[in-house]
């Protein structure tokens, strides 16, 4: 049965046209999709060279580059990168625009010109972007903060800027066209609660997307301006407010960090009822927690400030929300490992890369209710404390849930399965490096070693060689899944339609996909997740 649906996929979106034309005029989801693929693999090894440049900087305490510009612009260009070309596209891009359709079982996503109009956007923006790069880089770190960027900066703050900008309109699309998709095209039968968890996050992310992106863009075009033609926004001698810049930059970027997670909540909740052969436990709640964080993470920017001088009432109220905010996300952790409990568990490469992500933003979130304490914040705030606490949440976290996903959906995606040894391999790789890199990072911010200083004293250098020797590990690590996944493309086995039994629709079509999706339009009459129990498998 499933070599009958392996050989009708002869006829794929794949092989649906092979000229350049018929992949940059796609409007096929899928094609979309892959060109995301190619452009953030692309940016994910840029910003990753800056870290190892970086790293190797920091092996010893008066600075291995001799130069403190060079390292103020790496970490810059390194933020700017990771956050706006990786991490917010990461995942809604490229998993989501190539399952939202298949999920919702309809033939593509509302807008097919305008997703296709977001890719030459976000492409523009990435180009626009390496310009400021190559023409001498930003100075200022990725969040831009006034006086220093509008008055100071020697760097390409306007080019950058203008790079964000772009990108924001194309995160903007891509958020409209899934909420649209969602509404309208979801097939007979699928109601809002029998709705995959994937499409949940996507639909909460794209909401985050629709309403805190124009919030940014908004902040840069006052940025450039200021810059430009000093009209006195940020700068108190022409009766500016340098703080107004902090308020409306945390505005998005806190809620971004969620467009920067929830998608990783939606792949782990996909995996994680698949490898342990159960129900998602708690569907609805893991739903709605998806959408409380949504909400919540609107209300919470002002714990970024604590230090910055506001008022103490206010610093409290957002200490005490930001606590608010961790509640729905302990909810799901819980949920994940409700789901694994009496599991009849398969430890294939997706399943690690997600009990890796359980395991780190774990840590991630726990140790943001220590820099969300107002007293222990002021002491840790500023310091590779911080610096940890976010790279446990979005490297730890967001990165393993890409690469989580993009195992568990490679078959489907390309036809090939990847060689399954080294998936598990480079999982287990990628955990022990990036621990070794960040865990460190803790111990240095709680002793007090500030972040972006190009030198520190000589008693930190220990632990910052431990660190810069994990971040080789991890690199090799990242490495791994390049070269085996692109090794899988001409000798992979072929992928039959569900390889790891697992309930979706898009399961449910030959790997790769024809370019219409379906023969026909799929009817949805039982919940998603209707795996056998745990003691049925188990005894077989
Ligand atoms: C879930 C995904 C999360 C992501 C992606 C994330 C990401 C980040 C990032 C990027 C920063 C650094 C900002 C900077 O450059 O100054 C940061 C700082 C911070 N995070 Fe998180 N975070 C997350 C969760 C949380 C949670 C659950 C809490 C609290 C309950 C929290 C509390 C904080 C606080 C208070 C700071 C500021 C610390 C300081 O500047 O001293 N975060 N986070
Ligand atoms: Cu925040």
């Amino acid at each position: 049965m499933t070599d009958v649906l392996a050989d009708q996929a002869e006829g794929s979106y794949l092989t649906d046209g092979f000229t350049l034309r018929s992949w940059l005029l796609t409007t096929d989801h899928k094609r979309i999709a892959i060109l995301y693929l190619g452009a953030i693999t692309a940016f994910f090894f840029i910003g990753g060279i800056a870290a190892a440049v970086m790293r190797y900087n920091l092996i010893s305490a008066s600075g291995r580059l001799g130069s403190a510009d060079l390292y103020n612009r790496l970490f810059s260009m390194h933020g700017v990168v990771m956050v706006w070309f990786f991490l917010v596209p990461a995942v809604p891009a490229t998993l989501g625009n190539f399952l939202a359709p298949l999920m919702l079982g309809a033939r593509d996503l509302a807008f097919p010109r305008l997703n296709l109009l977001s890719w030459y956007l976000f492409m523009a923006a990435g180009f626009t972007a390496l310009y400021a790069l190559i023409a001498g880089g930003v100075d200022t770190g990725w969040t831009f903060y006034t006086p220093f960027s509008s008055l100071y900066s020697n760097g390409y703050v306007i080019a950058t800027v203008t790079a964000i900008f772009i990108a924001g309109f194309s995160s903007i699309a891509t958020g409209l066209n899934f909420i649209v998709s969602i509404h309208k095209l979801r097939a007979p039968g699928m109601t809002w609660h029998k709705m995959p968890v994937f499409l949940w996050s996507l639909y909460a992310t794209s909401v985050i997307m629709a309403l805190a992106t124009p919030v940014l863009a908004m902040t840069l075009l006052l940025l450039a301006f200021e810059r430009l033609f000093h009209v006195g926004v940020f700068d108190p001698a022409v009766g500016g407010d340098p703080l107004l810049f902090q308020h409306l930059f945390w505005f998005y970027s806190h809620p971004a960090v969620y467009i920067m997670i929830l998608p990783g909540f939606g792949v782990i909740s996909e995996i994680v009822p698949c490898f342990s052969s159960k129900e998602l436990f708690g569907y609805k709640f893991v739903v709605w927690a998806s959408i409380a964080i949504a909400v919540i993470s609107f209300l919470v920017w002002g714990h970024h400030m604590f230090v910055a001088g506001e008022s103490l009432y206010s610093a409290l109220l957002f200490s005490l929300l930001s606590y608010a905010v961790a509640v729905p996300s302990a909810i799901k952790v819980f949920n994940w490992v409700g789901t694994m409990h009496k599991g009849y568990i398969r430890f294939d490469a997706p399943m690690l890369y997600a009990i890796a992500f359980i395991g780190l933003f774990t840590m991630g979130g726990l140790t943001g209710l220590f820099v969300a304490a107002l007293a222990a914040d002021v002491h840790l705030t500023q310091t590779y404390f911080v610096v940890a606490h976010f790279h446990y949440v979005m490297v730890g976290g967001m990165v393993s849930a890409y690469f989580a996903g993009l195992h568990f959906w490679w078959p489907k995606i390309t036809g090939r399965m990847y060689p399954e040894m080294w998936g598990r391999a480079a999982a287990i790789i990628i955990f022990a490096g990036f621990n070794l890199t960040f865990f460190p990072q803790f111990i240095l911010g709680y002793l007090g070693m500030p972040r972006r200083y190009a030198s520190y004293p000589a008693e930190f250098e220990p632990l910052n060689l431990l660190s810069s020797a994990g971040a080789l590990v991890l690199a090799i690590g990242y490495l791994l899944p390049l070269l085996y996944l692109l090794w899988s493309l001409l000798y992979g086995d072929k992928a039959p339609a569900n390889p790891w039994s697992a309930t979706g629709l898009e399961w449910k079509t030959p790997s790769p996909p024809p370019t219409e999706n379906f023969p026909e339009t799929p009817l949805v009459t039982q919940p998603p997740y209707q795996y056998p129990l745990a003691e049925a498998v188990s005894h077989e």
